[in-house]
């Protein structure tokens, strides 16, 4: 139970609503071992933001991805083409959102206002949004581009309060990764973590307030 009131919710976006690892299907056609690869490209992609946010070096995510996804090749001994490289990049264009996530959202717009607060640059967001027709459902879209900082940052949990003006007590921030969770938490959100293959929680600090596995057990626990 998520004690006291909430008036928002902010979401993650990429393994949270969307499916990142409906990028593995476009990876099959440079990588024989897709799912491994395209493992190593999200790790590779989420340690760059890490590592840009410490040197004070932001670009933004589709850079950040890009070389991560040039690392990867390399790491992987394989050859990629231009045109493959750019068809790999633009799968994250077109990501899938978890099923049940286009059915629940409607209902929780009902009684919350909505938003995504993402690493995602503000092009890729609004086109993945777009595109899965889920853009309707949000108040907000916060890209992390506005402060040139990558999660888990304070300063990028702060951004959503100024954004949807309300104290962070009442908003309910909800991601399935693990340091998304555990850095919004400690910033003083309520946090829900949605946990979809039963993970462990990296143990960094202040354990969620929820632990769901998908959005409608997220919609039903807030009844
Ligand atoms: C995001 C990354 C963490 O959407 O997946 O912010």
């Amino acid at each position: 139970m998520v004690r006291g009131k909430i008036r928002g919710i902010a979401f993650d976006m990429y393994g949270t609503i969307v499916d990142v690892g409906s990028v593995a299907e476009v990876c099959k056609e440079v990588a024989p071992d897709a799912v491994a690869f395209n493992r190593q490209w999200r790790a590779k992609q989420l340690e760059y933001t890490f590592l840009r946010s410490l040197m004070g070096k932001y670009q933004d995510f589709w850079r950040v991805s890009e070389q991560a996804l040039e690392f990867t090749i390399q790491r992987f001994g394989l050859q990629a083409s231009a045109v493959q490289r750019r068809r790999l990049m633009e799968a994250w264009l077109h990501p899938r959102p978890y099923p049940e996530v286009t059915t629940a959202l409607p209902r929780l717009k009902e009684r919350y206002a909505l938003a995504v607060l993402s690493n995602g640059s503000p092009r890729m967001l609004r086109t993945g949004l777009e595109r899965t027709r889920l853009l309707e459902h949000f108040r907000w879209v916060i890209s992390v581009d506005a402060i040139r900082l990558y999660k888990p940052s304070p300063r990028v949990y702060q951004l959503a309060v100024i954004k949807m003006k309300f104290r962070k007590e009442e908003i309910l921030f909800v991601s399935s990764n693990s340091f998304d969770v555990v850095g919004a938490k400690s910033f003083g959100f309520k946090v829900c973590w949605i946990n979809r293959t039963g993970a462990p929680l990296d143990p960094l600090g202040p354990k969620p307030d929820l632990v769901v596995r998908t959005f409608d057990e997220l919609s039903m626990a807030l009844e």
